[in-house]
């Protein structure tokens, strides 16, 4: 068996902070380099291997492919929706040329295999709102969507003609105790904790009733190490997977943090993010994820807001939460989304 050497881009990101612990425990943290345009002085630097590279840079890149003989990609670098709508032309240039950059990289070093996030912003108004397909044509309203909807094009086109095996799933938002959401539309579900905790209140930049997909990251994490881990022969998407997840609305989620902390009350007032949200459909449907590579969530709604309290919480909130799930274990889980179906 070969040792797999693996190099993360944007390592410093909201994927980044997990998944490179993750990669490190796996495959040991002599073979996982971690980098980033700016240079950090957090754990990723401490607990591993760090080069500050910048990915628009593809002499660098490339420089650091072939020095390290790199064999997996995992390229997390980009600017997200919210944040891609304030300088779309400079977004577009950044996540469109990056992933050329690491496609070439990885097609010239030969046997490297790349993995490479798109996400639910793909679809757009002419999706279905709910269960949304893994084939449908796809409209997306943003530049972010617009640029995953091309990157997944350019990774069927370097499969179909160069063999590269490359890898995608479109995550749904992301939600992480150890690192803050990235200038996304989904950014709520994550700064919703940290207002919670730290006063009580959180002003919601979407409508109480909004519902979008979303993952709990130790699942998100897991969903990219199971899908790098499939045998190629079995994956029929070349562009990028849709996966199952949760869906939930900001009222739902205040529900949930409300049982930990009573007092806890939200506003909200809907800003230009309100427009992205309702591009996006409300679910999507991962049946050909777990026909291909047998995906599946562990992280349902309520397990996802009690560890995430339970991890940003004080000794005293983590006693609440530790007492009440006690209370809960051994109760009916509810459903999936694909048991709705
Ligand atoms: C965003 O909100 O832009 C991201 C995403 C859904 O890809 N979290």
């Amino acid at each position: 068996m070969r040792t797999e050497k693996i190099l993360v881009t944007g390592a410093c990101g909201q994927i980044g902070t997990e998944l490179v612990p993750a990669l490190r425990a796996k495959y040991g943290p002599e073979n996982v380099i971690a980098s980033d345009r700016h240079l950090v002085t957090a754990d990723l630097v401490k607990d591993g291997l760090y080069v500050k590279a910048d990915v628009m840079n593809p002499v660098m890149l490339e420089r650091v492919v072939n020095h390290s003989a790199i064999t997996q990609i995992y390229h997390l670098a980009a600017v997200l929706s919210a944040n891609g709508e304030q300088n779309p032309r400079q977004s577009w240039d950044l996540n469109m040329q990056s992933l050329l950059h690491v496609l070439e990289a990885a097609r010239k070093r030969k046997h490297c295999r790349v993995f490479w996030p798109s996400s639910i912003a793909v679809f757009g108004k002419h999706c279905l709102p709910a269960f949304c397909a893994q084939h449908v044509p796809n409209q997306p309203a943003t530049v972010y969507g617009i640029s995953k909807a091309a990157g997944e094009l350019w990774c069927q086109y370097y499969y179909d003609q160069y063999g590269l095996d490359v890898r995608s799933i479109r995550y749904p938002g992301l939600i992480s105790h150890s690192a803050k959401a990235g200038g996304g539309t989904t950014d709520y579900a994550v700064d919703i904790f940290h207002q919670a905790i730290a006063s009580g209140h959180y002003q919601c930049f979407l409508a109480d009733n909004t519902l979008l997909p979303m993952l709990y990251m130790p699942d998100a994490v897991r969903a990219a190490l199971e899908l790098m881990d499939a045998p190629a022969a079995d994956l029929s998407v070349r562009t990028s997977y849709n996966i199952w997840g949760l869906t939930f609305s900001p009222k739902e989620l205040a529900g949930q943090i409300k049982q930990y902390l009573p007092g806890f009350n939200i506003s909200y007032t809907p800003d230009f993010r309100q427009r992205i949200a309702d591009s996006w459909p409300a679910s999507i449907n991962g049946h050909q994820s777990s026909k291909d590579w047998h995906w599946k969530y562990e992280f349902g709604l309520a397990e996802m807001a009690a560890e995430m309290l339970w991890h940003l919480g004080d000794e005293q909130l983590k006693k609440r939460v530790t007492a009440a799930r006690a209370g809960l274990a051994g109760a009916p889980q509810p459903a999936g989304q694909e048991q709705w179906l």
